[in-house]
């Protein structure tokens, strides 16, 4: 027998699976069908064999492993687009280069299976994830179909099986109607993804079951809601409960338990059973509601502190792992991280099972974007075409009946950007009528007809403010019911701050506004994980490629590198940043020392469980410290705590007297050590550094431009000189949503070519004390630069430079004749440029770090005195990019393979806040023109810029750009600089 003909492009949900069950452990048999399975790739259905392969014949195929995708194990290539469609939008139909994937596996049933089956019992063949279409096969019968590459699919097999030799076999095509509605931002990646399993299914077994655990907390008491197929026996051993509960519905009473938070993820194992098959469930107590326009847990306000966390292995796709899913998680709790958005697809089960476990709320979305529709102002979009209603509510049924026992998950979402319409109504009517323990969201359709919380992404900090105040803008239709309810609604900003890059800036304003209106619920960053994709590169090293590497010809080039950890899991500097600004307890130092203010921003636990010391540094030393007496502060509560004598002292200092107050946990936990910090807070009293008498410099070391040929022990290459230019940040060749006409910073900056500048030597002064260079810095065709006065001199402790710089000229636009619209070419920094010699080997600092900051990513650095390695200095961005600035920076020692010099800072403005200073293997150029961190030269000397100011980073890749706060407009400069010998 042949297969049938291979629909893909028909309107439907897939056909001939069971209907979708609760995921439940069980003790009932099961056999995993994951491993090496016989693999054939044709290039279209059309040219896909009708020959006997559905009943085995595989002679001459491939072998591929189970779980994986096909276009990362070898067979073609990944693909990356984000809203543009790889193809015409021609619905259901898929393109005719549409690769399909042969999957042929011959079994033997586990004797325990069959032993099931032989007793009556049934047996089932499970799907977690196939992109994007399949049709499914045993022995040669064609089961049925399936769609939603996220969601699970079962077949009924009982019938079909032998026992011995049972040959599965699926046909997956890589597109297919299916592909209309799962245009979510990430890679194209087809294939059998997740497992496949065979399952027996006893008689008088539990076929399906629900049990969620309610909270009520007036009373403290648990209640255990239970839906189940078959009669059963409830046992919840830690709370004594054993009753007998019949098929149906029924509530069992479950007496005074401890509550399920984020910050109290207390589980209760709870079991289910018949004479035949006993299921378990991890049962959590807890009540999620919006409550006059406040999400509330348990009856208290709670803030959503979260991350959008797409499925991402750099090695496989798509394709889940225990390890990197609990990597993922444990590293969100160690950045005070207490919520994931799971977009924009139900995530592999067994992240939820963690997010239980380690306390995470999830919004688990379904797998539905049409996104596409965008690019054709949304014309035809499927959500509101009657035609597509199965298709959109199995998606939203597979996706709730799956993961309902979770108590983690606390809204239901429908899906991510696909538009308004009665399908997106009917998936919600579905919600409605089939779990009331959740809420729903939607981002989709402003008007929230059909959620029950108010959702936006990349909303200006102004209209958040305003969402805030509930003074925002009026929906067109005018202020009926609909807007009253909507404007009633707890706000979730279900996507900002994007990570692209060095980036995000602003969140730190935003977290301001959602402490300050209870409406505003929180957020979740965009987004988690960079989604570059691993190779290895023709020197044989791994490497990161991003779309468009692949031969793409529709792509979105590396907007897929947008996280806050990288592909590997390093943390990104904004994922400390982001750590800071959410932090469960902000420590202030009152101005004179005199003690510390707390407030508590758990919502559920008091502070009992943390540890607040002190430490008191001067210039480097540690002088004394010790732990504070903090009586519990309760959630959402503030205390005051006075401080030691001995931390209260101020010492003279030649660099500062640091005052820093930590809080770290007194236990370990689940996901962190004893010790770990959660918050931090400091007070710096800078020093005042003294200098011997200054004398006029041996002109001998200097050029004829008045240039210095050594620093410290190192050899000059280049400069210094004055720059105020960066290399863009992927944020800076975007325009912010909030200019949206105006070109992008880096656009910009190329226009006023100030990543050209030019100095002309205007003259050189030996003077009594010192030897004086007056350079004039300008960009090619204009009159507009930076004027700059350089006093070199010697004291007793080093080489001196005091430094006096002018902006000048005019910094608009008038000039440039194809600017339609006014602005000012802001700087992106305004310092010193120098080269020197030897690759850099690392620095030591005084100032904020360890990491990277910059002013609009400044929260996650405190003050210390740091070392950073070779690898440390910068950020190994997968786009080249501007990084590693270390502000506040008081000294330094920066060390090259050639010798080493310290700088510090000794005079004029930057005493009070010090510079900021970064250390790069490669020059600015090299960085804006190479492509992908694999491809940048090895370093042969060291780059060093010193500046006095910097522009912020802000997130105009998608949302604000830099906020007028943390902008650089033009302005002067002056400051005094020491380089020693070390
Ligand atoms: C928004 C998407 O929801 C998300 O999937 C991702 O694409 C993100 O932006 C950008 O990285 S959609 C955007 C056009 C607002």
């Amino acid at each position: 027998m042949t297969a049938p003909v291979f629909d893909v492009a028909r309107i439907g949900p897939g056909e001939g699976s069971i209907d979708p069950r609760t995921r439940l452990r069980t003790d009932a048999p099961s056999q995993s069908l994951d491993g090496c399975w016989s693999f054939r790739l044709s290039p279209s259905p059309a040219l896909a064999p009708h020959d006997e392969w559905t009943q085995g014949e595989t002679e001459g195929w491939d072998e591929i492993t189970v779980p994986a995708h096909w276009n990362m194990s070898g067979f073609g290539t990944p693909a990356y687009s984000n809203v543009q469609f790889p193809f015409p939008i021609d619905p259901p139909y898929p393109p005719d280069e549409n690769p399909v994937g042969d999957y042929v596996r011959r079994i033997d049933v586990d004797a325990e299976i069959r032993q099931v089956m032989d007793a009556g019992g049934r047996a089932l063949l499970r799907f977690d994830g196939i992109e994007s279409a399949a049709d499914v096969f045993v022995n040669g019968i064609r089961l049925g179909s399936t769609r939603g590459s996220r969601l699970t699919h079962e077949f009924d097999v009982t019938d079909r099986l032998t026992g011995a030799g049972d040959v599965i076999a699926v046909r997956v095509a890589q597109f297919s109607d299916g592909t209309y509605l799962e245009n979510q931002d990430m890679w194209w990646l087809p294939g059998i993804f997740r497992s496949v399993t065979l399952l027996a299914r006893p008689v008088g077994g539990i076929d399906d079951a629900v049990l969620t655990g309610d909270f009520d907390h007036e009373t403290g008491h648990g209640a255990v809601a239970v839906t189940t197929t078959a009669g059963a026996v409830l046992e919840v051993p830690e709370l004594g409960i054993r009753v007998d509960v019949a098929a149906g519905r029924s509530t069992v009473d479950a007496g005074a338990v401890e509550p399920w938070s984020a910050e109290t993820p207390r589980l209760y194992d709870a079991t289910l059973a018949t004479a035949s098959e006993t299921v378990s469930v991890r049962l959590g107590f807890r009540r999620v509601r919006a409550d006059d326009g406040v999400l509330t847990l348990n009856g208290r306000p709670i803030m959503l502190r979260g991350v959008n966390r797409h499925e991402h292995d750099p090695d496989r796709g798509r394709v889940h792992t225990t390890e990197l899913a609990r990597r993922d998680l444990v590293l969100m709790k160690q950045h005070n991280i207490n919520a994931v958005r799971t977009s924009h697809y139900p995530p592999h089960p067994e992240l939820l099972d963690l997010a239980d476990e380690l306390g995470l709320y999830v919004i688990d979305e379904c797998d539905l974007e049409t996104h596409e529709y965008e690019y054709v102002s949304w014309r035809g979009n499927p959500s509101d075409d009657p035609a597509w209603e199965a298709s959109f509510v199995d998606r939203i049924r597979r996706t709730v009946t799956r993961d309902r026992t979770h108590p983690s998950v606390i809204m239901w979402s429908l899906g991510n950007e696909s538009g308004a319409g009665c399908n997106i109504r009917a998936m919600a009517r579905w919600v409605r009528e089939n779990d009331a323990t959740r809420l729903i969201h939607y981002e989709g359709d402003h008007s929230s007809r059909d959620t029950d919380v108010y959702s936006r992404m990349y909303a200006s900090h102004d209209e958040v403010r305003r969402i805030g105040e509930e003074s925002d803008e009026i929906a067109p239709a005018g202020i009926g019911a609909a807007e009253l309810r909507r404007r009633s609604l707890p706000f979730v900003h279900c996507e900002f701050g994007h990570s692209m890059g060095n980036s995000p800036g602003g969140v730190k304003e935003y977290w301001e506004l959602y402490e300050r209106f209870p409406r505003l619920a929180g957020g979740f960053i965009w987004e988690w994980i960079e989604h570059a994709i691993a190779i290895e590169d023709e020197h044989g090293r791994r490497a990161f490629r991003y779309g468009g590497d692949f031969g793409e010809s529709v792509h979105d080039h590396n907007f897929v590198i947008d996280g806050l950890i990288s592909a590997d899991r390093d943390v990104r500097p904004g994922l400390v940043d982001y750590a800071a600004i959410i932090a469960p307890l902000v420590i202030t130092v009152e101005g004179d020392r005199r003690g510390i203010r707390l407030e508590n921003r758990y919502d559920h636990v008091d502070t009992s469980h943390l540890a607040v010391t002190w430490r008191r540094e001067v210039d480097g030393v540690v002088v004394a410290q010790g732990e504070l007496d903090v009586p519990p502060i309760a959630p959402r509560q503030r205390g005051v705590v006075p401080l030691p004598a001995e931390a209260r002292t101020v010492s003279a200092s030649s660099v500062a007297d640091v005052l820093t107050i930590v809080a770290a946990l007194r236990d370990a936990t689940s996901w962190a050590q004893r010790g770990h910090v959660v918050a931090t807070g400091q007070r710096v009293d800078a020093g005042a550094p003294r200098l011997g008498a200054a004398a006029a410099p041996d002109q001998g070391e200097f050029d004829r431009r008045g240039r210095p040929l050594r620093l410290g022990s190192l050899d000059v290459v280049e400069g210094p000189g004055i720059g105020i230019w960066r290399a863009p940040t992927d944020n800076d060749l975007f325009p912010g949503w909030d200019e949206p006409t105006l070109p992008p910073m880096a656009e910009r900056w190329a226009l006023a070519r100030i990543d050209r500048m030019q100095t002309r030597v205007r003259g050189i002064r030996p003077e009594a004390t010192a030897l004086v260079v007056d350079t004039r810095v300008g960009a090619p065709s204009f009159d507009s630069g930076v004027d700059a006065l350089w006093r070199w001199s010697d004291v007793p402790e080093g080489r001196l430079l005091e430094l006096d710089l002018r902006s000048i000229g005019s910094w608009d636009n008038a000039w440039i004749e194809k600017a339609p619209f006014a602005w000012t070419v802001d700087w992106a920094r305004l310092g010193i440029d120098v080269t020197l010699a030897g690759a850099p080997v690392g620095m030591e600092f005084a100032g904020y770090g360890p990491g990277p900051s910059y002013p609009d990513t400044d929260s996650g650095v405190h003050f210390g005195w740091f070392e950073a390695g070779a690898d440390e200095l910068v950020t190994p961005h997968v786009r080249p990019q501007e990084s590693g600035s270390r502000r506040g920076v008081r000294t330094a020692v920066i060390r090259t393979s050639e010798g080493a010099v310290r700088v510090s800072v000794v005079g004029g403005e930057a005493l009070d806040a010090g510079v900021a200073l970064t250390v790069s293997p490669w020059d600015r150029t090299t960085l804006s023109t190479t492509s992908h961190a694999s491809l940048l030269p090895a370093p042969t000397a060291t780059h060093v810029s010193i500046d006095i100011a910097q522009s912020g980073v802000g997130t105009a890749t998608c949302g604000p750009g830099v906020l007028p706060r943390h902008r650089l407009p033009a302005r002067d400069a002056s400051f005094a600089l020491l380089f020693e010998t070390v």
